[in-house]
C-alpha cells in the first residue's frame, strides 16, 4: 500500500480491484523519475520499449496490430435511463454491462502486477482541479500518465482522508498462465474490448485495449466523458480544446481556446509560429479544456493534461517546427518506423524517407514497400515543459481567462475560411452544427481505419460528450446567459478548403495566425466584416495578407458563402438535431429557422 494513503475509499476499492483481477503483486505508483526509470527498463529487458540512440532518453513501443486507436464502437456511456446518454453514445444498462465487464475483469491480471497510480487531472489544489485513481495492469500505461498527468504521493497528500476521487479501473485484459511467456503487446480481442463509462457513479471501467484513450483514462474518459458531464451538474464546461496564448506587436494579450475534431491540426495551432511580425504564441494544450466563470466574471481555462500525446505521421518542420524541437529528447514514440541508426521516422515528417526501416508492426521496410512505414495513428507523448512555446504561467491554478472561442473542421468543400457568430446563441449553433472529415485516430469495429467520410462532431465532442448531447447543446446556451457581456467572441474556421484541382486554397499553418490576428482585432473592435447569411465574414482588406501566396481568386472562394452548398448542408444539420428529439432545445431551433430564413430555403 502507498506509505500516505489515509482514504479508507481508495483503500478498499484497491482491495476489491485486487481480489476480482487477482493480480500477482500491487504496486503503488509514487511519481517518482526514479519508477519512470525502472518501468522503461524493465520494458526495455523485456523488448516492449527499444531505447533510440538518436534520441535521448527516448522509446519506441510497437502495439498489437489491432491495437492502434480509440474505438468509438466499443466506447459506452451507461446511465440508468439510455435517454441520458443520448444518441450520441453506445449504451448497456449498467447492470448488464457491469456483469459482462466483471466477468472479464475475473482474474484478468493473473501474473501481472496491478499498479495503482493516484493523479491529478489540473493543478493540484486549483478550484478547477478534479483527482483520479487509475488501476492498471500496463507498465506502457503507467509511463504514458506519469508524462500526460501529475502522478503520485503529492496527490494522495492532497486527497487525505475523504477527498473525492474518480475510480478509473484499467486491464488489458491478457492473464498469464504460471510460466507463459508474455507477448510484447498484450491485449484482448476485438469483441472483448469495451471502454465504459457509468457518469452517475463517476467511474470508469476499461478493458482489453493498452493503446492512447483506450488505456491512459486521465485523458478522454476522465477529462471528457466523465467531467462534462460532472461540469453540466457543477456548472462548467469541459471540452475538446486547444488553449493558446497570443500577444499582439503592442504587448495586448489574448487567450483563445479552439474545439477541432481529431487529426485537425489541433496540436500544430497550439503550437503555431505567427508568420506576421511581432506576433508571439505560447502553447497552453492541445487536447483539452476544463472553463469556469470565476468571481471576475470572465470564463477561464486550464489544461488539465501535463503532455502532449500527438499524431506523428503529417508533424514536421514546416507543419510544426515547434514540435520537431520539443521531440528531440524524453518522448516515448508508439508506432513509429525504427531507422537502422536508432532514430524514429514517419510518413510526412519533411526528411527523406531511410533506404531501410523497420516499420510499425516490427517487419522490414523500403520505401517500394506497399504499406506505411508508420501507422496513421502513430503517436509521441512528451511533457509540455518541454514544448519551446510552452507559457510559462500555463498551470496557473486560475487559469486563463478567454477571449475567443474558435470551431472548426476539415472540410475540402463549402466552408469559408472563416466566420463570427453574431452573438453567443448562434455561436452555440455554430458549435453545434460543425462537421469535419474523418481521420486515423479512430477504427471501426473490426479494427480497420474508418475511411474519411464527413460526419457532424459538434463542439468536436461527438465521441466525447459523457450524456445526451441535445442537453449539453442547452448547457452551453445557459453558461452564455450566466456569462452575458463577458461572454467570449466565437469564430468557426475551416483551414482544408480546396480547389477544383483538388489542392487547399489557404497555405495553413504559420499563416493561419492571419487569421486568428483577424479575431483579435474584432474584438478590440478594430477589424473590418461584412454580415453573411452565415456569420461575419472578412473581406481580403481586412485580413492582414502581406508576404502571402493566395491568388485573388482563391480568396474569392475561401471569403465566400456557397449558397447552394449551404442550402444542402442544412438539411444534413437539421436531420442531426431532430435525433435529440425532445432533448433538442428551442433556442437551436431558433437559430436553425434563422439561419434558413437568412439563406432563402
Ligand atoms: C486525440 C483524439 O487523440 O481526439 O486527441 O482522438
Ligand atoms: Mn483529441
Amino acid at each position: 500500500m502507498s506509505v500516505n494513503c489515509q482514504n479508507n475509499k481508495l483503500i478498499r476499492w484497491v482491495e476489491e480491484i485486487e481480489a476480482l483481477c487477482k493480480p500477482e503483486k500491487v504496486y503503488w505508483c509514487n511519481g517518482s523519475a526514479r519508477e519512470y526509470q525502472d518501468l522503461m527498463a524493465q520494458m526495455v529487458k523485456a523488448g516492449t520499449g527499444i531505447p533510440l540512440e538518436k534520441r535521448k532518453e527516448s522509446f519506441l513501443f510497437r502495439s498489437d496490430p489491432t491495437d492502434v486507436a480509440r474505438i468509438e464502437s466499443h466506447t459506452y456511456v451507461s446511465t440508468r435511463n439510455q435517454e441520458n446518454a443520448g444518441p450520441n453514445n453506445n449504451w448497456i444498462s449498467p447492470d448488464e454491462l457491469k456483469k459482462t465487464m466483471s466477468d472479464l475483469y475475473d482474474g484478468c491480471m493473473a501474473g501481472r502486477t496491478m499498479y495503482v497510480i493516484p493523479f491529478s487531472m489540473g493543478p493540484i489544489g486549483s478550484p478547477l482541479a478534479k483527482t483520479g485513481v487509475q488501476i492498471t495492469d500496463s507498465p506502457y500505461a503507467v509511463v504514458n500518465m506519469h508524462i500526460m498527468t501529475r502522478v503520485g504521493d503529492r496527490v494522495i497528500e492532497a486527497l487525505g482522508a475523504d477527498g473525492e476521487f474518480y475510480p478509473c479501473l484499467h486491464s488489458v485484459g491478457a492473464p498469464l498462465k504460471p510460466g507463459e511467456e508474455d507477448v510484447k503487446w498484450p491485449c484482448a480481442p476485438m469483441e472483448k474490448k469495451y471502454i465504459s463509462h457509468f457518469p452517475e457513479e463517476n467511474l470508469i471501467w476499461s478493458f482489453g485495449s493498452g493503446y492512447g484513450g483506450n488505456a491512459l483514462l486521465g485523458k478522454k474518459c476522465l477529462s471528457l466523458r466523465i467531467a462534462s458531464v460532472v461540469a453540466r451538474r457543477e456548472g462548467w464546461l469541459a471540452e475538446h480544446m486547444l488553449l493558446l496564448r497570443l500577444t499582439s506587436p503592442e504587448g495586448r494579450q489574448y487567450h483563445v481556446a479552439g474545439a477541432f475534431p481529431s487529426a485537425c491540426g489541433k496540436t500544430n495551432l497550439a503550437m503555431i509560429t505567427p508568420t506576421m511580425p511581432g506576433w508571439k504564441a505560447e502553447t497552453i494544450g492541445d487536447d483539452i479544456c476544463w472553463m469556469k466563470i470565476l468571481p471576475d466574471g470572465r470564463l477561464h481555462a486550464i489544461n488539465p493534461e501535463m503532455g502532449f500525446f500527438g499524431v506523428a505521421p503529417g508533424t514536421s518542420v514546416s507543419t510544426n517546427p515547434v514540435a520537431m524541437k520539443m521531440l528531440q529528447s524524453r518522448t516515448i514514440f508508439t508506432n513509429c518506423a525504427l531507422t537502422d541508426d536508432g532514430d524514429v521516422w514517419w510518413e510526412e515528417m519533411g526528411l527523406p524517407a531511410p533506404a531501410r526501416a523497420i516499420d510499425w508492426k516490427g517487419r522490414d521496410w523500403t520505401p517500394e514497400s506497399k504499406e506505411a512505414a508508420a501507422h496513421p495513428n502513430a503517436r509521441f507523448t512528451v511533457p509540455i515543459s518541454q514544448c519551446p512555446t510552452e507559457f510559462s504561467g500555463w498551470d496557473h491554478p486560475d487559469g486563463v481567462p478567454i477571449d475567443i472561442i474558435i470551431f472548426g473542421g476539415r472540410r475540402g468543400e463549402m466552408m469559408p475560411l472563416v466566420h463570427e457568430a453574431f452573438d453567443w446563441e448562434h455561436g452555440v449553433f455554430m458549435g453545434a452544427s460543425a462537421s469535419s472529415e474523418t481521420t486515423a485516430a479512430i477504427i471501426d469495429r473490426n479494427g480497420n481505419l474508418m475511411p474519411p467520410q464527413v460526419r457532424r462532431d459538434p463542439f468536436a465532442m461527438l465521441p466525447f460528450c459523457g450524456y445526451n448531447m441535445g442537453d449539453y447543446f442547452q448547457h452551453w446556451f445557459e453558461m452564455g446567459d450566466r456569462l452575458g457581456s463577458k461572454a467570449p467572441r466565437i469564430f468557426y474556421v475551416n483551414w482544408f478548403r480546396k480547389g477544383e484541382d483538388g489542392r487547399f486554397l489557404w497555405p495553413g499553418f504559420g499563416d493561419n495566425s492571419r487569421v486568428l490576428k483577424w479575431m483579435c482585432d474584432r474584438v478590440d473592435g478594430k477589424a473590418g466584416a461584412r454580415e453573411s447569411a452565415i456569420g461575419m465574414m472578412p473581406e481580403a482588406k481586412d485580413l492582414d495578407l502581406s508576404g502571402v501566396k493566395v491568388s485573388p481568386e482563391a480568396l474569392e472562394v475561401l471569403l465566400s458563402v456557397d449558397s447552394a452548398a449551404w442550402s444542402e448542408e442544412i438539411k444534413d444539420i437539421e436531420a442531426f438535431f431532430m435525433k435529440f428529439g425532445d432533448h433538442y432545445p428551442e433556442r437551436l431551433e431558433k437559430q436553425l429557422k434563422a439561419l434558413k430564413g437568412r439563406l432563402s430555403v
